[in-house]
């Protein structure tokens, strides 16, 4: 499981399109997504690296660490 913290995320379209954008690299990870804290919890077998992209290709900003 790879927890990520992402910067950007206002409204539950950014929550979906987060979503999207992880479905789109691995199709089978599943994720939770708080709005409030901005944490995402993803399970995939994909490094974190792989995911990290994904989101940040679809515009929100990954906090590192
Ligand atoms: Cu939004």
């Amino acid at each position: 499981m790879i927890e990520i913290r992402i910067e950007g995320m206002t409204c539950g379209g950014c929550v979906t399109s987060v979503k999207k954008a992880v479905s789109s690299a691995d199709e089978t990870a599943s994720t939770e997504i708080d709005l409030t804290s901005g944490i995402a919890r993803i399970e995939t077998a994909l490094p974190r690296s792989r995911i990290v992209e994904a989101i940040e290709a679809a515009g929100y900003d990954v906090v590192a660490g």
